[in-house]
Formats: C-alpha cells, sequence, structure tokens
C-alpha cells in the first residue's frame, strides 16, 4: 500500500515521490458529477453498481460515431479499416491492462456476467462430468453462482460452497478441505460487491492449481480498485465489466488461457467468428474471433480502452491509498450513527461499506438519501446468500470511486443521522 500524507481534505500527497491527488481536478473530468439531485449537490456513491465516465470517455464515443463509424473485419474501405483498427488497439489495451501475454487472450464481451457465461457454456459443457465437483463462494455474486448451478444441474456435477465468517471474509479452512481431486472448476469474486471483501486471490488459484482445477475469476468489482496481473496471478479466466471501471456499459473483457481457449468450443455461432462455412462443415475462426459472434460493440470497446488508459494515468498505487483513506474516513463515521451495523468488516477491503439501521429499511434509507442529493444502492445487491447469511433481507450500501471526497461522506453521515432522527 502507498503512503499517504494528507496535506487537506481535497489533496493528499501519496507516495514516496509524493504524487498529487487532486480529486478537484479528477472531478473537473466527469461531467456528470457537476449537477444538483432535488436542489442538492449530487454525491453519487453507487459505483458499484455502474462507475461514472471521464469526458475522455464520452468523447471517444462521439468522435466514433462522428468519423470512423463502420463495420470491423469486413470492409476493404478507409473507413472500416480505420475502425477496425481502432477496436483492435482497444484489444491490445486491454491485453496490457490485464497484462496478459497476447490479445488472442482476450475476448471483448457484454460484461463480466457474459464472461463468465461463456466459460461455463463452453469450457464447462466440454470438460465438466458427471460426478466432477464446482466451487464457488457464498459472497458470490447472482452472475457467479446462477451460471454454474445451471451447468452443475445440466451435467449431474456437484456445486460446493465456500462458506464466510461474520466479518464476511472466506473460511479458507473449509476451502482447502472441499477441494480434492474431483474438484475441476474454482469461480469466485475478487472482491465482493456488498461486503467490499478483497479475496485472498494468488492463495485461492494456488491451492485449486494443485489439485488440477482451473480458476475463474468474477474481477467485475477488482478492475476499478486494483491492478490485475493475470500472468502473475496464473488464473485461468478473468472477467471484467467495462461500466464498473469507467467505461460505457454493454462492453467488457474476458481473459483466458490461451491453451484453454483453443480447446474450448464457439460460445455462439455466427459472422466473423468463422473462417468458411458450408452447409456441411463450418471452419472456426482463430483466436479471439472465434469467441465473437456478431457485430460487436464497436464504440463501447474503443472507449473502455480510453477509460483503461484513463486510470492508468491517474495510477493504481493512488487510486488504493486515496480509496482506502475514503474507506477508513466512512467506517470510522458511519459508526457513531445511532443503531447502524456495518455488514462486511474484513481486515482487507475495498472502498464498499454495507450497513443496516435499526428498525429502518434499506429502501427508506436509499429514498431518504436521495431528496438530499445523494445516491447510494439499497436492496440485497444481486447476492441474496451473503444476505441469508447475515439473516437481513437487504443493506444500504456507500460505494466509493476516486472521485469521491470527505466532503460528500460527511454530507452521507450527516443524512443519515437525519434518518435517525425521522424514525425515532
Ligand atoms: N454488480 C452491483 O450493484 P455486469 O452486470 O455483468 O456488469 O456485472 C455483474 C457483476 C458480477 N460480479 C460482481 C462482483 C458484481 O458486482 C457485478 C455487478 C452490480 O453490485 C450490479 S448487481
Amino acid at each position: 500500500m502507498a503512503e499517504t500524507i494528507e496535506m487537506d481534505d481535497r489533496t493528499i500527497a501519496i507516495g514516496k515521490n509524493h504524487k498529487l491527488f487532486d480529486v478537484e481536478r479528477i472531478r473537473a473530468d466527469f461531467p456528470i458529477l457537476h449537477q444538483r439531485i432535488h436542489g442538492k449537490p449530487l454525491a453519487y456513491l453507487d459505483n458499484a453498481a455502474t462507475s461514472q465516465k471521464p469526458k475522455v470517455v464520452i468523447d471517444a464515443i462521439s468522435h466514433y460515431y462522428q468519423a470512423q463509424n463502420a463495420n470491423i473485419h469486413r470492409g476493404v474501405y478507409y473507413l472500416s479499416e480505420v475502425a477496425t483498427q481502432a477496436y483492435e488497439q482497444a484489444r491490445e489495451c486491454v491485453r496490457s491492462f490485464l497484462n496478459a501475454a497476447s490479445t488472442e487472450e482476450i475476448i471483448f464481451t457484454r460484461g463480466a456476467t457474459e464472461g463468465i457465461n461463456l466459460v461455463a457454456h463452453s469450457y464447462g459443457r466440454r470438460f465438466i462430468q458427471q460426478g466432477d465437483e464446482v466451487i464457488i463462494t457464498t459472497m458470490d455474486h447472482h452472475s457467479n453462482i446462477v451460471p454454474w448451478q445451471i451447468l452443475c444441474e445440466e451435467k449431474g456435477a456437484q456445486l460446493r460452497v465456500v462458506p464466510i465468517d461474520d466479518h464476511g471474509e472466506l473460511m479458507m479452512d473449509e476451502y482447502a478441505s472441499l477441494l480434492s481431486a474431483k474438484t475441476k472448476l474454482v469461480a469466485f469474486g475478487h472482491i465482493s460487491n456488498s461486503l467490499g471483501t478483497i479475496n485472498p486471490i494468488e492463495k485461492i488459484i494456488q491451492m485449486a492449481h494443485q489439485v488440477g482445477a482451473v480458476v475463474v475469476v468474477d474481477g467485475a468489482q477488482a478492475a476499478p480498485h486494483t491492478p490485475i496481473d493475470v500472468q502473475a496471478l496464473d488464473v485461468d479466466f478473468y472477467a471484467f465489466s467495462g461500466h464498473k471501471v469507467f467505461g460505457p456499459t454493454g462492453i467488457g473483457a474476458l481473459y483466458g488461457k490461451e491453451k484453454w481457449l483453443d480447446a474450448m468450443p464457439p460460445y455462439q455461432g455466427g459472422g466473423d467468428m468463422i473462417k468458411s462455412v458450408t452447409l456441411e462443415k463450418t471452419i472456426y475462426n482463430d483466436l479471439p474471433y472465434k469467441f465473437e459472434a456478431g457485430t460487436p460493440h464497436i464504440s463501447g470497446g474503443i472507449a473502455m480502452a480510453k477509460a483503461l488508459d484513463y486510470v492508468g494515468q491517474i495510477g493504481y498505487p493512488q487510486i488504493e491509498a486515496y480509496e482506502n483513506d475514503l474507506l477508513n474516513c466512512a467506517t470510522e463515521a458511519l459508526q457513531k450513527v445511532d443503531g447502524l451495523r456495518i455488514v462486511g468488516t474484513a481486515q482487507h477491503k475495498a472502498s464498499v461499506v454495507s450497513f443496516v439501521l435499526e428498525s429502518v429499511h434499506p429502501h427508506d434509507v436509499g429514498t431518504i438519501l436521495d431528496r438530499e442529493g445523494i445516491a447510494i444502492r439499497t436492496g440485497h445487491h444481486c447476492t441474496q446468500p451473503v444476505m441469508d447469511r447475515f439473516h437481513i433481507p437487504a443493506t444500504s450500501r456507500a460505494s466509493f470511486a476516486f472521485y469521491n471526497t470527505k466532503e460528500e461522506i460527511d454530507r452521507l453521515v450527516e443524512a443519515l443521522h437525519k434518518v435517525v432522527r425521522m424514525f425515532q
């Protein structure tokens, strides 16, 4: 973790060379943040649901449609070549973001959900057999539960689940005891969206590999907060969504080791994923195109690459240190709100705080906060097994990005005091 030296509430110096993290300068890049909601300045604290977009990303989409729009991999004319080149450059940018060995291992998807479904349908259908075991965890998002349930049901395989403790941490001893020669696949979230827990991903991968299982990581919540190096992790598959990392919706990427992608059947059939088609037989295209049927979200890929560049320019050490500061500040202040209990108190957490307020339903909390211009998410966050584990129907969740400020946290806390007074 980078060393943080606070200079004032808005400008902090981070790291040995004291690179300045000027949140006001960063906020200036995000047009949507400068508006009033119900007459109050917007405090957007729902970044785990989706992040806001910097102007470079918005401009990239607009520029694409104003100057580059054409279908890719198909035309011999100038515009098609320009669009193809921009899209393939975006793939190279994703490769570099994940530190994958080659662009052949980068498949554009609609997002993390589609990435995980692709692996379940393609790898799962080919390699998971009756009697095999697939391991997931209690803290997984529905996107990393349902595809494996469908697969296991279809194949007669067993779904095993690593439980979590009262802090919202994975019970690693239980994980160790679930692993066996029957374990063929382990799928888990890098960071929990409802608890904020950062999982010990290196250890989980290493343990799975020791029994010969392949590992699928749902990186939807990790990409905005922490650097990812798929080669150092030695992970088999890693999925993330563009919209959570300051890019557009409807685009994301799946990393897969080439040896697996080569051995897997296509996920969908259609244009661009073929080399040749006769009515008798189809020869599939090379990687990564074998997994990209149909016209893709071209502007999305290009704009997502801009977002990844943008994040890279700020730098993960700066982002991690600043967000950690926000997390500590919010945790400390929220604990002082009467009747508030934080759900998810893991030692290693991303900037996500879920909480329940005694005798106030989270939907009431969310609605009252909205009147103050504060956007948080309330509900089960697509993690119903987490809610069941903590015997609650829902939580309120504030999730921070690097453009959030301590003033916004102050406003959140003040509004929650108000909610408590209203329900007294
Ligand atoms: N979580 C949240 O408010 P998609 O929808 O494919 O971009 O991402 C799905 C997904 C997968 N895994 C995790 C850990 C996630 O957090 C999400 C999306 C949002 O928490 C919407 S439910």
